[in-house]
């Protein structure tokens, strides 16, 4: 279980209030964009979604300490505030949905599996760890390349960590001290599986003491603290220190997907014990607080929010599926006909 913290004490590392504010609208922008994800399936009109709730603060802090137009982002499926965060464009999160033709991979992936190589962000891989290799990849090549001034992001949740792929990335990463930052956004379940089944260690980094390197443990629902930590990793990866594991506590608040029913294998009672960490109201109250927000600001931060989505949301429907003669494209070399 992850442990009860206290309010967070306000240090904002340099953050002003805009971008504090910014921080506030990002985590609203994604958790409505995950409800709208819930409710379009229940509606019957997209296959799946997959929600984030809980994950806003790591993923707000995080986007902040990304450096634009040089870093590389390698998410994975539950990172749509990461994403949106570090530039993506809301209307890409529903034409992902919806799989619409428009989307960039053209309406052939699993929902909230984005990519964008105008914004430094990789595609993102079904299996679980799979993408860690590939970021470690894209760590060598900088370093190859002396590119001293980038690093890789590469997020995974706590479950990932059990997967050979992420062991082998970890040690070569390690081994060649590359520029990369390995975030575990550890939210206590794997589908159905807690945190205890999973591994017999109370905490993912201290897997990097195996690996011969630091590992730092923050909490997840405080942006402002999920920034600090990786950024200085960031920094150190940047300045040749080589790679740390980072660990984001936090909890997942939702089902895994909207194809799980997670009634069937935890209490609501569990769920409620840990509203505590909700970053969302957490992070309000520590702006209000400090006079950085008000209670009418945030509620037009919602309003604005809800518009956009509800905008982006009808601009995604109405756009077409991806024309049956596309079905090969991206699939065979040279023709697309398969057969000829
Ligand atoms: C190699 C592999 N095994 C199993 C699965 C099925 N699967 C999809 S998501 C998931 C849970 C991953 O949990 P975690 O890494 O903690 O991330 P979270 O979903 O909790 O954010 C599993 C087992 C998969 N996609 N790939
Ligand atoms: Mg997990």
């Amino acid at each position: 279980m992850a442990k009860a913290i206290e309010s967070p004490s306000f240090e904002r590392y340099g953050l002003d209030d805009d971008r504090l504010r910014w921080m506030l609208r990002n985590m609203h922008l994604q958790r409505t964009l995950d409800n709208r994800g819930f409710q379009l399936n229940r509606q019957g009109k997209i296959p799946f979604a997959t929600g984030s709730e809980g994950h806003e603060g790591i993923h707000a802090g995080a986007a902040v300490a990304f450096s634009r137009g040089k870093d590389v982002l390698v998410p994975y499926y539950r990172d749509i505030g990461l994403c949106l965060g570090i530039g993506m464009d809301p209307l890409e999160a529903l034409l992902s949905m919806f799989a619409r033709g428009a989307d960039r991979s053209g309406g052939r992936q699993f929902p909230n599996h984005f990519t964008s190589k105008a914004i430094g962000m990789l595609s993102i891989s079904s299996i679980i760890a799979a993408h860690c290799p590939h970021a470690v990849g894209v760590a060598y090549a900088m370093k190859y390349r002396k590119e001293t001034d980038r690093a890789v992001l590469c997020c995974f949740g706590d479950g990932a960590t059990s997967e050979g792929e992420w062991h082998e990335s970890v040690n070569f990463a390690a081994v060649h001290r590359l520029p990369i930052v390995f975030l575990c956004e550890n939210n206590e379940w794997a589908i159905s599986t807690p945190r205890e089944r999973q591994m017999a260690i109370a905490d993912v980094v201290q897997k990097a003491a195996g690996y011969g390197i630091p590992g730092v443990i923050v909490e997840g629902a405080d942006p402002l603290a999920v920034y600090k930590t990786v950024k200085d990793a960031l920094d150190r990866a940047r300045s040749g220190g080589g790679p740390t594991l980072v660990e984001a506590k936090c909890y997942r608040f939702l089902s895994h997907t909207t194809d799980d029913d997670d009634r069937t294998y935890r209490s609501r009672e569990e769920i409620e014990k840990h509203r505590h960490l909700d970053p969302v109201p957490r992070f309000e109250r520590l702006l209000i607080e400090c006079g950085i927000v008000t209670d009418e600001g945030i509620a037009e931060i919602k309003k604005e929010v809800l518009a956009q989505v509800n905008e982006v949301t009808d601009r995604a429907e109405a756009m077409p599926f991806p024309a049956p003669q596309e079905l090969y494209t991206n699939v065979y070399e040279g023709t697309h006909e398969p057969w000829l």
